[in-house]
C-alpha cells in the first residue's frame, strides 16, 4: 500500500460556491483507493502540505499542474524536497504538453495525458521495486538520465471507472457547506479550437483512439444518486463536461432519467450553433437552469480564422434566441487580446453580447498555451516572445498575454465588457473615455463586484445568503485564482 498526496490548487473560499474541484486527482484517488492505495489532497500552501506530510506520511507527491501555476508548483516541490523524504510526480496539462520539465530539480516523475491506468501500474511497480522506465505516459528520471515512453490508448469505456472520490475535499469545511457540486460525464471534445488543449491532445494520442468519450447514463445516474445521499446540502450541479450535448440520443435518455432520478436544477456547456429547442426542451424538462455558452469573438475573421470555431454570427444568434425564447438562463463567454484584435474588433463583441442579451456576458485574455496551434500563429507572426514560456499567468482573468497594439486599452475593455453589455448606453463613455483611462486595476474591481453581483442573484437557483456572497466576493478580489 503507497500514501499518496495530491497537490492541486485548492481556493478554499471558491469550494464554497461549488464546483470548483479538481476532477483528474478525483478520479485517480478513486482508482488507487480500489488497488488498495491511501490518497489524501492538500493546497498549493506550503504550510498546508508540511501539516499533511506529517500527519499523513506520503511516500509519493502527486501534483495536478496547469500552465501558469505550475511555477510555484515546482518550487513548492523543491523547497519540500529539501526536508523530506518523497517520490515527486507531476500529470495534468502542462507536463502533458509540456513534459520537458521533468528536466527540472525535485521533479522524479511526469505523466503526458491519461493516468487512469499509467498512475497504478507505475505506483505499484514502484512500491513493489520494479522496473519504473517502461511505463507508457510516463517520462522518468533516475540519477539525472531521462527515461521517455509513448502514450497508451485512451480508455474507451469510461463506466469502468469507479465514481470520482468526492470525500477527497471533505477535510475543507467550505467544501462540506457547499450546495453546489461538480460532475463529470464525459472526457475530450471532438471539435478542434486552436487556443485550446483538446486540439493537441488529438494529435498526441493514438492513431483512432475515439476523442470524445462519454459514459453511460445508467452508470452518471448511480454516481448521481450516491452524491445526494453522501451530500444531502447539494441542491445544484454544474456539468464540467466540455459540451454536453454532443449525442442526440444521450441527451434524450439523460433528460427522461434525470428528470425522475435526480431532479436538480443545473448549468452545462453547449456550442451556439449546436443548441436546438428539441435539445433545450427536454434539457429544460430534465432541469436545465443555466448554460454557459462561449462565443469567444464577434469579429468573424478572429472568431474563425484565428480561434478555429466554425459557426457564423448568424448561427450564434439563432442559437441564443432558444435558450432566451425559452426562459432558460445563459451567460456569454469571449476571449479578448486574440491576434488580430483591435478597437473595432472588441466593438464587434460587444454589439453580438448586445444582440444576443445574455444573462451574463463574461470575458477572458488570449492566453497561447504551449504547443496549440494559436501558440504557434503568435510566435510565427510576432504576437508572442517564445521566451516568455515561464511567464504564464495562473489566470486569464487579469490581462492580455499578446503584444498587440493599444493592449492597455483592449485590457480596460475586456475588464468594462460585462457592465457594458447589461448596460448598453454606456458604451460611448467606456469607449471615448474610461478605456483610454489609466485604471485597470480598478476596473478589475468593478468587474469583480458586478461578477459577484451576478453570482448573488442570477447564476444560482437558490438564494444565495448573505454570507455566502460575502465570501465569494471576497476571494474574488483577493484570493481566487480560478
Ligand atoms: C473543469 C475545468 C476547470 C474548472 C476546474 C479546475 C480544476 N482545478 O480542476 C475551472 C472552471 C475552475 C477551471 C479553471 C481553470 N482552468 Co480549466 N479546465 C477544466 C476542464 C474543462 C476539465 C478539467 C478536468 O477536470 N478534466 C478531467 C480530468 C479527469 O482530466 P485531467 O485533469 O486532465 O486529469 C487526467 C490527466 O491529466 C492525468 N492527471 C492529472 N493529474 C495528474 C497527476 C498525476 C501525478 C498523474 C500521474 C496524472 C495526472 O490523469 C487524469 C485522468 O486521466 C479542462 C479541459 C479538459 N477537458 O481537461 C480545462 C483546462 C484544464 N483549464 C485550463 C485553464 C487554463 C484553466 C485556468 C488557468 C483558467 C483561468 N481561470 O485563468 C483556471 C485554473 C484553475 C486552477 N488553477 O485550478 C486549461 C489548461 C491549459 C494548460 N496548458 O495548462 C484547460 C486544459 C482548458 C484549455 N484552455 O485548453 N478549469
Ligand atoms: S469546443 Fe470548447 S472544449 Fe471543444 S475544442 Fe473548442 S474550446 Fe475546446
Amino acid at each position: 500500500m503507497s500514501r499518496i498526496l495530491f497537490i492541486v490548487h485548492v481556493d478554499r473560499t471558491m469550494l464554497l460556491s461549488g464546483g470548483f474541484v479538481t476532477f483528474g486527482p478525483m478520479w485517480l484517488s478513486a482508482v488507487l483507493k480500489k488497488q488498495g492505495h491511501q490518497c489524501d489532497i492538500a493546497g498549493l500552501n506550503y504550510k498546508e502540505i508540511e501539516k499533511t506530510c506529517r500527519e499523513f506520511k506520503p511516500d509519493i507527491l502527486a501534483y495536478t499542474a496547469f500552465t501558469g501555476g505550475h511555477v510555484s508548483m515546482l518550487k513548492l516541490n523543491k523547497k519540500l524536497k529539501e526536508r523530506y523524504n518523497f517520490f515527486s510526480m507531476f500529470g495534468g496539462p502542462h507536463p502533458t504538453f509540456s513534459p520537458e520539465i521533468i528536466e527540472e530539480d525535485g521533479v522524479d516523475a511526469i505523466c503526458r495525458g491519461e493516468g487512469f491506468e499509467a498512475m497504478p501500474e507505475f505506483v505499484n511497480k514502484l512500491e513493489r521495486g520494479e522496473d519504473i522506465t517502461q511505463v507508457k505516459n510516463f517520462w522518468v528520471k533516475i540519477d539525472n538520465k531521462i527515461y521517455k515512453n509513448p502514450v497508451r490508448p485512451l480508455i474507451k469505456d469510461l463506466d469502468i471507472l469507479p465514481f470520482p472520490d468526492r470525500s477527497l475535499y471533505d477535510k475543507y469545511k467550505d467544501y462540506r457547506l457547499a450546495r453546489t457540486a461538480a460532475v463529470m460525464t464525459s472526457q475530450g471534445c471532438p471539435f478542434n479550437c486552436t487556443y485550446c488543449f483538446n486540439h493537441q491532445l488529438h494529435e498526441m494520442m493514438v492513431k483512432g483512439d475515439p476523442v470524445f468519450r462519454q459514459r453511460s447514463v445508467g452508470h452518471v445516474m448511480e454516481e448521481l444518486k450516491q452524491l445526494k445521499r453522501d451530500y444531502p446540502k447539494i441542491e445544484y450541479l454544474v456539468f464540467r463536461d466540455e459540451i454536453i450535448n454532443v449525442n442526440k440520443k444521450w441527451v434524450k435518455e439523460f433528460s427522461q432519467r434525470y428528470a425522475n432520478e435526480v431532479g436538480m436544477p443545473f448549468y452545462c456547456l453547449m456550442r451556439p450553433e449546436m443548441i436546438t429547442e428539441e435539445t433545450v426542451e427536454d434539457l429544460k424538462k430534465a432541469g436545465l437552469y443555466f448554460i454557459g455558452i462561449g462565443v469567444e469573438s464577434g469579429n468573424d475573421f478572429i472568431r474563425n480564422e484565428i480561434l478555429g470555431r466554425n459557426m457564423s454570427k448568424k448561427q450564434i444568434i439563432n442559437g441564443l434566441k432558444i435558450p432566451r425564447d425559452k426562459n432558460v438562463k445563459f451567460s456569454m463567454y469571449n476571449i479578448i487580446g486574440a491576434p488580430g484584435e483591435t478597437l473595432d474588433t472588441v466593438m464587434e463583441t460587444w454589439e453580438l453580447n448586445v444582440k444576443c442579451k445574455p444573462t451574463f456576458s463574461d470575458s477572458f485574455g488570449l492566453t497561447p498555451y504551449p504547443k496549440t496551434e494559436i501558440y504557434n500563429y503568435s510566435v510565427a507572426n510576432g504576437f508572442l516572445d517564445p521566451k516568455l514560456n515561464d511567464k504564464y499567468p495562473e489566470t486569464y482573468h487579469e490581462g492580455i498575454m499578446l503584444n498587440i497594439k493599444n493592449k492597455r486599452q483592449l485590457e480596460n475593455f475586456m475588464h468594462l465588457l460585462g457592465v457594458s453589455v447589461e448596460f448598453p448606453f454606456l458604451m460611448p463613455i467606456v469607449k471615448n473615455f474610461l478605456i483610454k483611462c489609466p485604471l485597470r486595476p480598478i476596473y478589475n474591481i468593478i468587474r469583480k463586484f458586478w461578477k459577484g453581483y451576478v453570482y448573488r442573484y442570477r447564476i444560482y437557483p437558490y438564494r444565495v445568503s448573505f454570507r455566502e456572497s460575502l465570501r465569494i466576493i471576497y476571494n474574488e478580489i483577493f484570493v481566487s485564482k480560478v
